[in-house]
């Protein structure tokens, strides 16, 4: 029999491409069970993991937002349930798009009624026994799952490992420098919301030289951003950590060398917030451990499964989140061997934040669970 498949959070930024990218993707699945977003009196308000929620706040004795709502699934109708443990009833793999405090507290229910589970929080993913995966750079390690819990990676980790990953096989990666170009809908339906609210805040609005005048012209509708993100960038991604570090820069160190297993990597990441919809971007210094060649790197990259090479600049041919946006691979360019230092790369890097970045990691590493299971 096919598994049965629960998704957990269905009605979020991340949720619904999920639904679409299963009604997409091989029919491998039985029922699936779309189980709703926890109520309100377990969320915190809005923030980093509002991507999953929608980024709605909601306040306390909210009524329950999308139990009884009906979502698309492979060209059906199907009704969504309230979280509960009976909702997991027969489920053999569930796939959570929730924010980390209600991972903490429902994943593990889930396991305990017998699923695997794919987590998209970070609740999980720096723990031992908790197998964080990218099919293409690790699959074997979704076998090993202690705990019955599969950790899905940060999009902004999972919008450049991919290709990291190819690399790394061929040349031995020995450190990596990276600083990131997120988009608004990283911040979910809320930071999707805000920069279109200030985008039209700024058209047609004479704002002479001053980086005052976007401040002006947007107010304090900052939404979930520190900084006004209409014809602007805003330098920090996440929250506040120890020595100055945004969680989002810890993240992409932290998982990068899980992913890789190379615990020792150094890594280090800048993160801004660019006023572009959805794609992640990074510029990328990644340091190995043989001399490289831009030709080779091309072709490593070019054969990698889930890369597009797109590096051609005497055709002003490079990736662009305009470009790669509903897109499912990593995409590079601007490949060259650095002028200094013959064992290191430069790159540019997008991927698409909601899908590669989050849902269709998730599916991918739900097929895998799903073979296994069928054996
Ligand atoms: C962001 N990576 O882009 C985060 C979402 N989890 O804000």
């Amino acid at each position: 029999a096919k598994p049965q498949l629960a998704v957990v959070g269905a009605t979020g930024a991340v949720g619904s491409v999920l639904l679409g990218i299963l009604s997409e993707r091989a029919d491998i699945w039985g029922e699936i069970r779309l189980i709703a977003s926890p109520p309100s009196s377990q969320l915190l308000p809005q923030g980093l993991d509002s991507a999953r929620t929608g980024g709605t706040p909601m306040r306390r004795g909210d009524p329950h937002p999308s139990a009884g709502r009906k979502l698309t699934v492979r060209g059906a109708e199907v009704e969504v349930v309230a979280l509960s443990e009976e909702a997991f009833e027969g489920i053999d793999v569930a796939m959570f798009d929730v924010p980390d405090e209600v991972s903490a507290q429902w994943v593990p229910v889930a396991v305990a009624k017998g699923a695997v589970v794919i987590d998209n929080a970070a609740t999980f993913r720096l723990d031992p026994d908790v197998p964080l995966v990218v099919p293409e750079v690790n699959a074997h390690a979704a076998r090993v799952r202690p705990r019955g819990i599969i950790a899905n990676p940060n999009c902004t980790t999972l919008s450049m490992i991919v290709a990291l990953g190819a690399l790394h096989a061929e040349y031995g990666l020995s450190e990596l420098i990276v600083s990131s170009y997120q988009a608004v809908s990283g911040s979910g339906k809320a930071g999707v919301d805000t920069l279109r609210a200030q985008l039209s805040a700024v058209s047609g609005t004479e704002l002479g030289n001053t980086p005052g005048d976007v401040r002006r012209a947007v107010g304090d509708t900052l939404g979930p951003f520190p900084a006004p993100i209409a014809l602007n960038v805003v330098p920090w991604a996440g929250s506040l950590r120890e020595d100055g570090w945004s969680s989002e820069e810890l993240k992409i160190r932290d998982e990068s060398r899980k992913i890789l297993g190379l615990p020792e990597l150094p890594v280090t990441a800048t993160c801004v917030r660019v006023p572009v919809i959805t794609t992640h971007s990074l510029t990328v210094h990644a340091r190995f451990e043989n001399e490289v060649t831009v030709a080779g790197a091309h072709e490593i990259l070019a054969a990698a499964p889930g890369v597009v090479l797109s590096d051609d600049p005497a055709q002003d041919e490079y990736p662009t989140p305009a470009d790669v946006v509903g897109t499912d691979p990593t995409w590079v360019g601007r490949v060259r061997r650095s002028l200094d230092d013959p064992r290191a790369l430069e790159l540019f890097v997008c991927g698409d934040n909601l899908r590669k970045g989050a849902a269709l990691n998730t599916a991918q590493i739900g097929e895998l669970v799903a073979a296994e299971l069928q054996g």
